[in-house]
């Protein structure tokens, strides 16, 4: 009994220290308190259960969001140890629980390899929790503890016989610590799928038990990174049968890949090192690109398949059109870079660069009309490369020859520092026009853009050059195109004009189509802007609600209900309400007074959040998960418009 009658013990003491240290800092541990920090908790202990499955010991793993949104993790693998700790003085699972990176300490014969980004332990999610309550099954015995923000609230208690062995961890994030309490299924759901693919034959049940949210998933992968392929490229078309799988261990490096090429344009690769996406890349990607070049330059030279080209090959090239996922277990992984998000460690580059190259080129010579057709796509690649090479030359020197080189459609604004200036790109030449008419033109430019826009997702990049409302968009913005030493595409935002890009559409299905379209567009050629926190969606409101002299504005449902009782007054036929769908019913006035004044108008700012498996949402707080865009633009019609039914979120759209 140390923890009571005030006699602690000098280990408790440095227990209740770290996790002090903890709840004073919490955004050191698990990166922050806000929605990404509160689903860090689960990852934390999820993360622990899949080392099990990694030692071999673990089948399945059942996630939980309970009524009151605590979280409950429950595994069928070892179970935490119970018995004394000689040092300690106390059960090894309240070390676990209490002690900071204490989970490993008795482990460490066993190959980890797992752990969150932070990878800080349970002992984490215990001082950030305002109720804990851990229960393990061993060896026939059923063990529990409870915890207080950290704090034990009693000894280990044997509470049971057990016919199974595991751990269930519940908890309950600390409202003193985390800034949003309230557990996102998707969020949760995203990623258990992406861990089920990464182990394969790991079976994830995710449970949703809040009232009016009841839901649940099995997450189960038999064939792993291929079946993660498969899922990534739904709605794309495969120029090879079967995806390219490749598995090998060197170095205590164990490698695996598969990859497969579609009739795209995009290269999409998704990384990871111990089952963590690492979304920058590192020296397991460029081993895997490495290998690639390589071996399609020995195969093409071999086989005189390049003889004809006249022009270079780059390492782009053998990549168009490639889905592909990397997934490396590395015993010290050394992240770099500023949000972590690169592997660090040179050994892998050799070790992937050999495996994949090996495994490659076996796979070219023994199936060589799948060898052709890849080729041949390459062959496309490097020539419409050079195309679009000419093509956005001649759209930037067209630009300096004709001096101010503006597009004649541009209302420009009379500011000429781009901090202070916005520029609206603005659907339709009509409420172009009210957006002129209505705008602040010493600091607000607009372009307006003529009916839908091109869908870059399927066009190749040298036709974009040729499309009126992309040229505007970059000579407008004052950026432009140029390749880096890799031969990679890069925009150059020196000379932006506008430190505020802000579209806006009509607030109906095609309004937000077309902004789907500007986003792509600017997620596959200008990303900087986004990345830089330039990119915004204009919210026009919904709703006009007047009564005799009297008129407000509602931007959602809620705010109409609430707006109609307050100008009602008791009498809310009395309340005339014009519902707005387009931009083009708002005069000039009323369309700065709502969506153009930086006092009153309502701005969502648009960030990119790489999660791999998500599904293609913008979100009320401006998230786009961005990977399955491809569903949403490629060439299947019925799931687009699913997801435009299912998340038209740009401004609540009653379809
Ligand atoms: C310490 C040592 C061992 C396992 C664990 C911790 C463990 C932690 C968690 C958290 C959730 N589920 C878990 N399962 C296991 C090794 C056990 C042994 O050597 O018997």
């Amino acid at each position: 009994m140390t923890q009571k009658g005030g006699d602690y013990s000098a280990s408790s003491i440095q227990a209740l220290e770290g996790l002090e240290a903890v709840r004073r800092r919490p955004g050191m541990y698990i990166g922050s308190t806000d929605i990404k920090g509160l689903h860090h908790l689960v990852w934390e202990v999820v993360d622990n259960a899949i080392d099990e499955h990694l030692a071999g010991h673990c089948t399945h793993i059942l996630v939980s969001i309970l009524p009151d949104n605590s979280i409950k993790v429950e595994d069928n693998g070892r179970g935490i140890p119970v018995d004394m700790h000689e040092k300690l003085k106390k059960s090894a699972l309240e070390v676990v629980m209490t002690v900071l990176h204490a989970g490993g300490k008795f482990d460490k014969d066993s190959y980890k390899v797992s752990g969150g980004l932070h990878g800080v332990g349970v002992s984490c999610v215990n001082a950030l929790s305002s109720y804990v309550r851990a229960e393990v099954r061993r060896e026939g015995k059923t063990y529990m503890q409870e915890y207080e923000r950290g704090k034990p609230l009693h000894d280990v208690e044997m509470i049971g016989p057990a016919n199974s062995r595991g751990t269930t961890i519940i908890f309950k994030p600390d409202f003193e610590i985390f800034e949003t309490l309230e557990y996102h299924y998707d969020i949760l759901a995203q990623r258990l799928r992406e861990l089920s693919f990464l182990n394969s034959g790991l079976t994830i049940f995710l449970k949703d038990e809040r009232e009016g949210k009841i839901k649940e998933e099995t997450f189960f992968s038999e064939g792993g990174l291929r079946e993660f392929v498969t899922f990534l490229d739904q709605g794309r078309t495969p120029i090879t049968e079967s995806v390219i799988y490749v598995t090998g261990k060197e170095e205590n490096i164990d490698v695996e890949v598969a990859m497969q090429y579609n009739t795209g344009f995009q290269e999409n690769v998704l990384a990871y090192v111990n089952n963590i996406f690492t979304r920058d890349g590192g020296t397991h990607v460029s081993g895997f690109r490495r290998a690639l070049a390589r071996v399609f330059k020995q195969y093409g030279d071999q086989t005189g398949m390049f003889a004809k080209l006249k022009m270079e090959i780059s390492g782009e090239d053998f990549r168009e059109g490639l889905t592909s996922v990397i997934s490396v277990k590395v015993p010290e992984p050394q992240f770099k870079g500023q949000t972590k998000g690169e592997l660090g460690n040179s050994e892998v580059v050799g070790v992937v660069s050999r495996i994949v190259g090996d495994a490659l080129m076996a796979f070219l010579e023994q199936n060589p009309r799948e060898a052709r057709r890849i080729v041949d796509k390459v062959i496309l690649a490097a020539t419409a490369r050079h195309a679009a090479r000419k093509a956005r030359e001649m759209v930037q020197r067209k630009n300096v020859l004709t001096g101010s080189g503006l597009p004649g459609k541009l209302a420009d604004c009379s500011s000429r520092s781009a901090e202070e200036s916005e520029l609206f790109l603005v659907e339709g030449d009509s409420a172009g026009g009210t957006a002129k008419q209505g705008r602040n033109r010493a600091f607000q430019a607009i372009l307006p853009l003529r009916g839908k826009i091109l869908n870059v997702e399927k066009a190749l990049e040298y036709k974009i050059y040729d499309n009126e409302e992309i040229k505007n968009m970059f000579t407008a913005m004052g950026v432009h195109i140029f390749e880096d030493e890799d031969g990679q595409r890069r925009l150059n935002t020196d000379k932006l004009r506008y430190h505020k890009i802000i579209i806006m559409c009509d607030a109906d299905v095609d309004g937000s189509h077309i902004t789907t379209l500007i986003l792509t567009f600017f997620i596959r050629y200008m990303k900087e802007i986004i990345d830089k926190g330039h990119l915004y969606i204009a919210r026009p409101p919904l709703y006009l609600l007047k009564r005799g002299k009297e008129s407000k504005y509602a931007w959602d449902e809620e705010q109409r209900a609430a707006f109609t009782a307050e100008l009602g007054k008791g009498k809310e036929d009395s309340v005339h309400i014009q519902r707005y769908k387009g931009l083009g019913e708002m005069n000039a006035e009323q369309l700065w007074e709502t969506t153009m004044d930086p006092t009153r108008r309502i701005l969502k700012q648009v960030f990119i959040e790489e999660l791999a498996t998500a599904g293609p949402r913008v979100t009320e707080d401006g998230y786009i998960y961005n990977d399955l865009f491809e569903i949403l633009m490629g060439d299947d019609v019925p799931p687009r418009r699913k997801f435009i039914e299912d998340h038209a979120v740009y401004a609540n759209i009653d379809i």
